[in-house]
């Protein structure tokens, strides 16, 4: 029987080893100017940290959003860094990065610690982070009614070929009619109700940013109210407009499912919360629309088990990732073991939801751990029934988990 160190040295070089491709990311390339993030200020302003600041500081949100984004980083470097231990998982991360970097943080300067990021640099930045978290791309997430980014694409912007698309439509489907002024003044002839020329249009729109951005997949994120079907517009526009147009390019519709958008609306970006979601709804989803995939992730770590079951009952879906309140070590690890149990090789445990170029180092550092550790039980646990674990057959997986999985749905004719 293979000694137990023997897989875990297997283990821990595969998932080391094996880049990643990380299918959900908020990353734009370096080309995007406008829309990348990618500094230590950003780091430090990336909205989870704005949000466990403000619990621990007595400033007001008024005080704080009239701050230059220098005097926020400052105020959440002293007051999570300095005045508190940065214990969570987000200050955790930002000691990664900066280790990861070679970047010494014992003197606690955040003066010192910007020195190493010099705008100049930012082209380098990319360079090394791809490296250092040995991810091969990332697929971004894509929204055509972001008048900043639609410009970069309408004007034909180049891309950086690691960074890969995702048409976003949450505003399509989550905000008929209001949004419908926006696609008219896109030149689609779409009106608040979805009247048979509003159908054909929208089904136009989206056939329209296909050919443009070529995703990998279509996504939204949906409420913990989100019901399928229900007799409203959102169910109309799935059925008659999106998932005949994903069908057609054979494009997995990713539903990102249980957010609560603005909870605290004085948190902004950082206001949004978690809500127990309806499995049924995926449940119907995908036995209605045999001949569509379906990509899932629910915010809710009460739906966790329930949709690692859904997935066993509908080959349309994949699993993936532990998302935004879910991607804290603790809870990657139930996660992961439970759908390593109940689904083995056929899903995608992780995505970074990166925002920060940056991130993609601590993520993914932070993730691989936990899954090593997972995939070594496993194994583990495999051997001692006398099965002849393989060093390939450890390498395989760890492959399959990081980007094949992944790859196979994309690939996948239903
Ligand atoms: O809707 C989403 O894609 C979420 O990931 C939100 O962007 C969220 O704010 C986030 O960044 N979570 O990590
Ligand atoms: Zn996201």
């Amino acid at each position: 029987m293979v000694p137990a160190a023997t897989i875990a040295q297997w283990v821990k070089n595969a998932v080391e080893q094996t880049a990643v491709h990380d299918l959900h990311t908020h990353l734009f390339p370096p080309s995007f100017k406008k829309l990348v993030l990618w500094d230590i200020d950003d780091l430090l302003t990336y909205h989870y940290l704005i949000a466990e600041t403000l619990r621990l500081s007595d400033i007001s949100y008024e005080a704080y959003w009239g701050m230059t984004k220098a005097q926020q980083a400052q105020h959440i470097w002293q007051t999570l860094f300095v005045e508190n231990p940065p214990l969570s998982e987000a200050c955790r991360g930002i000691l990664t990065v900066l280790s990861k970097l070679g970047i010494d943080t014992s003197t606690r300067d955040l003066g010192a610690i910007r020195r190493h990021f010099p705008a100049s640099e930012m082209q380098r930045f990319f360079d090394r982070t791809f490296q250092v978290a040995n991810c091969s791309g990332v697929v971004m997430t894509n929204d055509p009614l972001d008048p900043v980014e639609r410009e970069y694409w309408q004007s034909g912007t180049e891309v950086d070929p690691r960074f890969k698309t995702a048409l976003r439509i949450d505003r399509i489907l989550l905000d008929w009619p209001a949004v419908a002024k926006d696609v008219s003044d896109l030149g689609y002839r779409v009106s608040g109700d979805i009247s048979g020329q509003t159908t054909a249009e929208v089904r136009r729109f989206l056939e329209d940013w296909v050919k443009r951005i070529k995703p990998l997949y279509v996504a939204c994120s949906l409420s913990p109210t989100w019901r399928y079907p229900d007799d409203n517009v959102t169910t109309r526009i799935l059925d008659q407009c999106v998932l005949p147009v994903a069908r057609e390019h054979n494009l997995p519709m990713a539903l990102m499912v249980g957010v609560t958008r603005g909870t605290n609306p004085q948190l902004r970006l950082a206001g949004d919360a978690v809500g127990k979601s309806d499995i049924t709804s995926i449940h119907r989803i995908c036995a209605t629309n045999p001949r569509n995939k379906f990509m899932c992730t629910m915010l809710a770590r009460e739906n966790t088990h329930e949709l690692a079951v859904a997935a066993r009952k509908h080959r349309n879906l994949l699993v993936f990732g532990c998302w935004w309140f879910l991607n804290n070590p603790s809870l990657i690890e139930e996660t992961t073991r439970m759908r390593i149990e109940l689904l083995g090789p056929s899903f995608v445990p992780q995505h970074s939801d990166a925002r920060v170029l940056l991130q993609l180092i601590y993520k993914w550092d932070h993730s691989r751990t936990v899954l090593a550790k997972v995939l070594t039980d496993k194994f583990v646990d495999l051997a001692a029934t006398g099965w002849n674990v393989t060093q390939n057959e450890v390498t395989s997986a760890a492959k399959g988990y990081l980007a094949g999985q992944f790859q196979r749905f994309i690939d996948m004719k239903i």
